[in-house]
C-alpha cells in the first residue's frame, strides 16, 4: 500500500497515555451509582448492571491476566480517532497477556449479528494506528435492540471464545450496549459489554465523560475552514457566507467553531429553543446583523448554522413531528404518498396536516418541503444533514433585505455562498488530542475487561491537563440513564447533553457575539498542527477549557 509523507510520519506517532496506565493497574472502587434521574425505573430494568460504583485506575502492582478473546465494534458516524480505540485495546490486551486476540465485527453492529468479522492482527493493525475514518473494520447504523439479535450475536461470540465485547458508539448505541451487558449478564453468558464514547457532536458528555472522542478533530478541521472563508470574505468583501455545522441535535459543534473562528452571525440551536424562536424571527435577526454591517460598507460576513436548527424551531418541530408520524415506513399515508405522482404529492401532504402546520409546510421553499419528506434514519429521524437549512434562511433572508431596501431600510448588498461542513472533517487525523484520549479510552477498556467488568463506560477525565496526568477509569452505562419517550413508548436512555444554556462556553459567546456581529473579529486558527510547541499541538476545544476552568 503506497502512504503519503504525513501517514507515514504519523504512524510513528506514540499516543500519550496516563500515568496510570503506564504500567500496572490498580482498581480503586468509588461510591456506589444512581441513574441520573428515573432511579426505580431504571433499576427494575436493570438488575445486574445499576448502582455498580464508579472506577479509578491507579498505578499498582502487576498480576498475571489470562489470555482474554475480545470483539469490537465501531457504530453510528466516523468520527476522527477510532483506529486509536482499537490500538489501546489491542495493546491492553496483549499487555494483559499476549496471547490474548481481537476481533472487529465488520459494518458496525450489524457484523455482530450477520456473523461477520475479522481478525484484528498486529501487523494488520499498523497501517491504521493514528489514522482517521473508522475503515479497519467499517461502521453502521444497525440498532442492537432485539433479544434475537443478542442470542444471534451470542452464537458467534460463543464460537470465537470471546469473552468481552466492546461498543464504540454514541448515545443511542451505548444504550444498546448497556442493554445488551444486562442481557449477557442475566443470562449469564459469560460475556462483558463495555462501551466507548464517540460522536464528533460532542453530546455524549457528563460528569465523567468530558467529551466524546473526535469532536476536537472535527471541529478543528472545520475551523480551519471557517477561519479560510473568512479570509476571503475580508480580502474579496462581497458575499455573506452561510455555513451549516454537523451536527444531528446538539449546537456543540457550531459553537466551538464560533469560539475558534469569530464569525459575525452564530446561531445556536437550544437557544432558539429556549426563547421559542420563530423562522421569521431568526431571518429579522440576520437580517438586522447584515444591514448594520452595510451600514459599515461591509457587504460581507459569515454565518453559522447548526446543522439541527430545524428541529428546534418550535413550529417547525411541531410540522417535522406530524410529518414523521405521517410518513412512518409503511403508514398508509406514507403508502399513498409514494404512489403518487411526484408534481401532486406536496400539495397532497398539506391536506393530511394539521392547518398550523399545513401553513408552514406550504409556506417553505419547494426544495426544503421535499426535503423534509426523504426517507427517516433507522432511529425514525428526519436526516437533518440532508435539509439545506442554509439555503432556507438564505432565501428568506434576501426577501426581508429586499422589502427593507424598498423602506429604505437597507441599504447595502447581499450575495450569498452556501457551505455545509460535516464529512469533511469525520474522517480527518486525528488530533494530538484526540490520538492520546482515543488510545487512553482504548487502554481503558483492556482494563475494565481485565478486571472482568461489564456495563462500563471507558471514562478517562482531566484532559485540559497534560495527558500524564488524566484520570482514567469506569463509569457505570446506567448512571448516565433517564427515561424518555421514543416511537410512543417510554425507553430507557443515555441523557444527551446539550448546549447548556447557563455554560461557560455559550455564556462566552453571548458575551462577545454583538461585538463580532459588527466589527470584523475572525480569528484565523490554521490546519491541525501535529508537530511543534505544545501549546500549538496538543491545543483542546475551547469548549473544554472554558468548562473545566469553572470547576
Ligand atoms: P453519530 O452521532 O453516530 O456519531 O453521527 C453524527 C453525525 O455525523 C451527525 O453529525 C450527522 O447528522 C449524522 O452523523 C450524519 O449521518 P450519516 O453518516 O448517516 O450521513
Amino acid at each position: 500500500m503506497t502512504i503519503s509523507a504525513l501517514q507515514k510520519a504519523r504512524a510513528e506517532y506514540q499516543p500519550k497515555l496516563p500515568k496510570s496506565l503506564k504500567g500496572s493497574v490498580k482498581i480503586v472502587e468509588g461510591a456506589v451509582t444512581e441513574s441520573v434521574a428515573d432511579q426505580d425505573e431504571i433499576k427494575k430494568l436493570f438488575p445486574n448492571t445499576y448502582g455498580m460504583p464508579i472506577l479509578i485506575f491507579e498505578e499498582g502492582a502487576a498480576a498475571a491476566s489470562a489470555a482474554v478473546n475480545v470483539g469490537v465494534i465501531l457504530s453510528g458516524g466516523q468520527a476522527p480517532g477510532g483506529h486509536n480505540v482499537i490500538s489501546g485495546i489491542f495493546d491492553g490486551i496483549k499487555k494483559l497477556n499476549p496471547d490474548s486476540k481481537l476481533y472487529g465485527f465488520l459494518g458496525g453492529p450489524g457484523g455482530l449479528v450477520d456473523h461477520d468479522y475479522k481478525e484484528i492482527t498486529a501487523d494488520f493493525l499498523e497501517g491504521y494506528r493514528n489514522t482517521g475514518g473508522f475503515d479497519i473494520i467499517g461502521s453502521g447504523r444497525t440498532k442492537l435492540e432485539e433479544e434475537a439479535q443478542f442470542d444471534k450475536g451470542l452464537e458467534i461470540l460463543k464460537e470465537l471464545d470471546i469473552k468481552a465485547l466492546v461498543i464504540i458508539g454514541g448515545d443511542d448505541s451505548n444504550t444498546n450496549a448497556c442493554v445488551l451487558a444486562e442481557y449477557y449478564a442475566a443470562k449469564n453468558a459469560g460475556v462483558q459489554v463495555v462501551g466507548c464514547p464517540k460522536t464528533i457532536d460532542g453530546d455524549l458528555k457528563n460528569e465523567m465523560i468530558e467529551t466524546s472522542f473526535g469532536f476536537d478533530t472535527a471541529v478543528k478541521v472545520y475551523s480551519e475552514l471557517i477561519g479560510n472563508i473568512q479570509r476571503d470574505a475580508n480580502s474579496a468583501k462581497k458575499y455573506w457566507h452561510f455555513i451549516k455545522l454537523m451536527g444531528r441535535s446538539a449546537s456543540h459543534i457550531g459553537l466551538e467553531a464560533a469560539l475558534q473562528t469569530q464569525p459575525n452571525i452564530t446561531l445556536i440551536s437550544e437557544e432558539v429553543a429556549e426563547k421559542k424562536q420563530t423562522l421569521d424571527e431568526i431571518v429579522e435577526y440576520m437580517a438586522g446583523v447584515i444591514s448594520k454591517r452595510a451600514d459599515d460598507g461591509n457587504n460581507f460576513g459569515v454565518a453559522l448554522i447548526p446543522e439541527g436548527l430545524i428541529e428546534f424551531i418550535p413550529e417547525m418541530k411541531t410540522l417535522i413531528a406530524e410529518l414523521n408520524d405521517l410518513l412512518a415506513e409503511g403508514s398508509a399515508v406514507e403508502q399513498e404518498f409514494k404512489m403518487m405522482k411526484k408534481s401532486h404529492r406536496l400539495e397532497w401532504l398539506a391536506t393530511q396536516l394539521t392547518p398550523e402546520s399545513s401553513a408552514v409546510f406550504q409556506s417553505l421553499p419547494t426544495g426544503i418541503a421535499n426535503q423534509l419528506t426523504l426517507d427517516r434514519d433507522p432511529h425514525g429521524n428526519v436526516q437533518v444533514s440532508l435539509i439545506e437549512t442554509e439555503k432556507l434562511l438564505g432565501e428568506m433572508v434576501k426577501t426581508k433585505l429586499d422589502s427593507m431596501k424598498s423602506s429604505g431600510e437597507f441599504k447595502g448588498k447581499f450575495g450569498t455562498q452556501y457551505h455545509f461542513f460535516g464529512y469533511e472533517g469525520r474522517c480527518a487525523a486525528p488530533s494530538n488530542f484526540d490520538a492520546d484520549y482515543c488510545y487512553s479510552l482504548g487502554y481503558t477498556a483492556s482494563v475494565l475487561i481485565g478486571s472482568g467488568k461489564t456495563g462500563y463506560m471507558s471514562s478517562v477525565r482531566n484532559t485540559t491537563a497534560p495527558a500524564d496526568e488524566w484520570i482514567a477509569g469506569g463509569v457505570p452505562v446506567t448512571q448516565m440513564m433517564n427515561m424518555e419517550k421514543r416511537h410512543g413508548h417510554m425507553k430507557p436512555v443515555i441523557q444527551k447533553a446539550l448546549v447548556e444554556l447557563d455554560g461557560a462556553p455559550y455564556k462566552y459567546l453571548v458575551a462577545n457575539r454583538e461585538k463580532w456581529a459588527i466589527e470584523t473579529s475572525y480569528l484565523y486558527p490554521g490546519p491541525i498542527q501535529y508537530w511543534g510547541p505544545t501549546e500549538v499541538c496538543d491545543l483542546t476545544t475551547v469548549t473544554l477549557q472554558l468548562e473545566q476552568k469553572g470547576k
